[in-house]
C-alpha cells in the first residue's frame, strides 16, 4: 500500500503531518482510511477534507476532527468512530448512549472549606437536526437557528430570565471585557476558522444571559447552542440543578417551534467536535492548584481521574497563578450525572493532594 509521505500519497492527496503532532486526526487517518472516504460526501454536501482541515491546518490540535452534519458521523463512520473510541474511554460503535439529569444522584462537596475552588460551571451542547452543525451550516441555516433559539429564550422566566445579545451589535469593549470575565467565547479561534465554522462572522452569533449572569446561552459558536450554568465558589449541585432546568426549557421551545435536538441513540446529542457528542457536558471549576499543577504526575493524575486540565481562559490558554480548570474529559457513553459526580471526586483527590504537598 500507499505510505505516509511517500510520493503516491502525495498524489492521492492524502495531507502532511508534521512529527511534533498528536492529533487524533493523525492517529487514525492512515492512508487505507484516506483513500475509503476521500469522495465520499453527505447528503447536504460535506466532504472528508472540510472535516478534517481545522487538524491539516492546525498540527497541535488535540483532536482536529469536525462534523458539518450529523450524516458526517455515518458517511465518515471509520475515521469518527476511531476517535470517538479513543476519546471517550473505549467507546464502541455498537455501544448505546444514555442520558440522567438527576440531581439529587450527585454526591459530595469538592471544597468543603471553601478556599480553594474559585468558580463553578457546567455546559452541554444542543443541536437542532435539519439545521447544519457550524461547520457546514449554511447562512440561512444559521440565521434560522438565531431566530428560534433567540424567539424561544425571550419566553424564559424566573432565575433563566433574561435578554438576547447579538454580537454584531455589541461594542469592542463590551465583547472584549465579557469574554475576560469566562461569560464569552473568543473570536477568531483558529481551530475553528479552519473547520469553517467562523463564516460570516459575527452575523448570527450572540449570547444570551440572566442579569446574574449564572446562566448563559452561546448562540452559533462552535455548536449552535451552548448552554451554561456558572457561579462563583463551589457548589456544584446548584449550578447542575440550574442547569437542568435550562436544558428542559430549551428544549421545549425548540419543540414549539417545531423542531428537535439531533440526538440518535449511539452518539447522544450531536455536535460539531466528536469529543462533545453524548452529553456535551463539560462540568469544570476553577480550583487553585499551585502546588499539585508543578507535579510531575500531574497529567498522569488526571488522566486517571478521567480529568482534562485546561487553563484559565478555556481550552488552549495558559494557567494564572496556578488557578486550573478541571473538567470531567469524557462526554460520551456516560450520563451527566455520572460525569459531574467523576468531576466531584476528581477534584476533592486533587485539592487533597494539593494540602498534602503545601
Ligand atoms: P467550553 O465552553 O468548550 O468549555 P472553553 O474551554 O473555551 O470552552 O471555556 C469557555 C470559557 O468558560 C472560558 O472563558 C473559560 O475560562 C470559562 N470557564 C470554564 N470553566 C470555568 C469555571 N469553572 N469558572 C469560570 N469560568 C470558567
Ligand atoms: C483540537 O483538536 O485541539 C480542537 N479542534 C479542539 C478539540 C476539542 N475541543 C472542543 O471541542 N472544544
Amino acid at each position: 500500500g500507499i505510505k505516509p509521505g511517500k510520493k503516491e500519497a502525495y498524489g492521492a492527496g492524502f495531507p502532511s503531518f508534521n512529527e511534533k503532532g498528536r492529533s487524533l486526526l493523525k492517529k487514525y487517518l492512515t492512508i487505507d482510511v484516506y483513500e475509503q472516504l476521500k469522495d465520499k460526501v453527505t447528503p447536504n454536501g460535506f466532504t472528508l477534507e472540510r472535516a478534517i482541515q481545522s487538524g491539516v491546518d492546525n498540527q497541535d490540535s488535540g483532536v482536529g476532527l469536525y462534523a458539518g452534519d450529523e450524516d458526517a458521523y455515518t458517511v465518515f463512520a471509520p475515521l469518527f468512530d476511531a476517535v470517538i473510541e479513543d476519546y471517550h474511554g473505549g467507546y464502541k460503535p455498537t455501544d448505546k448512549h444514555v442520558s440522567d439529569m438527576d440531581v439529587s444522584k450527585v454526591h459530595g462537596n469538592p471544597d468543603p472549606t471553601g478556599e480553594d475552588v474559585v468558580s463553578t460551571r457546567i455546559r452541554v451542547g444542543r443541536n437542532i437536526r435539519g439545521l447544519g452543525l457550524p461547520p457546514g451550516t449554511t447562512r440561512s441555516q444559521r440565521r434560522e437557528v438565531e431566530r428560534v433559539v433567540t424567539k424561544g429564550l425571550s419566553t424564559f422566566t424566573g432565575d433563566l430570565k433574561g435578554k438576547y445579545y447579538p454580537l454584531g451589535k455589541m461594542t469592542e469593549a463590551e465583547r472584549k471585557q465579557l469574554v475576560e470575565d469566562h461569560f464569552l467565547f473568543k473570536k477568531g479561534d483558529r481551530f475553528l476558522e479552519s473547520a469553517g465554522a467562523n463564516r460570516d462572522w459575527p452575523e448570527g452569533r450572540g449570547i444570551f444571559h440572566n442579569e446574574a449572569k449564572s446562566f448563559l446561552v452561546w448562540v452559533n459558536e462552535e455548536d449552535q447552542m451552548r448552554i451554561i450554568s456558572m457561579q462563583p465558589g463551589g457548589n456544584v449541585k446548584e449550578v447542575f440543578e440550574r442547569l437542568a432546568r435550562g436544558i428542559n426549557a430549551a428544549e421545549g421551545v425548540v419543540k414549539t417551534s417545531g423542531y428537535e435536538f439531533s440526538y440518535n441513540d449511539h452518539l447522544g446529542f450531536i455536535h460539531s467536535c466528536p469529543t462533545n457528542c453524548g452529553t456535551g457536558m463539560r462540568a469544570s471549576v476553577h480550583v487553585k492548584l499551585p502546588n499539585v499543577s508543578k507535579h510531575a504526575n500531574f497529567h498522569a493524575w488526571c488522566d486517571k481521574l478521567r480529568l482534562q486540565p485546561r487553563g484559565i481562559h478555556g481550552e488552549h490558554s495558559e494557567t494564572e497563578g496556578g488557578v486550573y480548570d478541571i473538567s470531567n474529559k469524557e462526554r460520551l457513553g456516560k450520563s451527566e450525572v455520572e460525569l459531574v459526580q467523576t468531576m466531584i471526586d476528581g477534584v476533592t483527590f486533587l485539592i487533597n493532594a494539593e494540602k498534602a504537598l503545601a
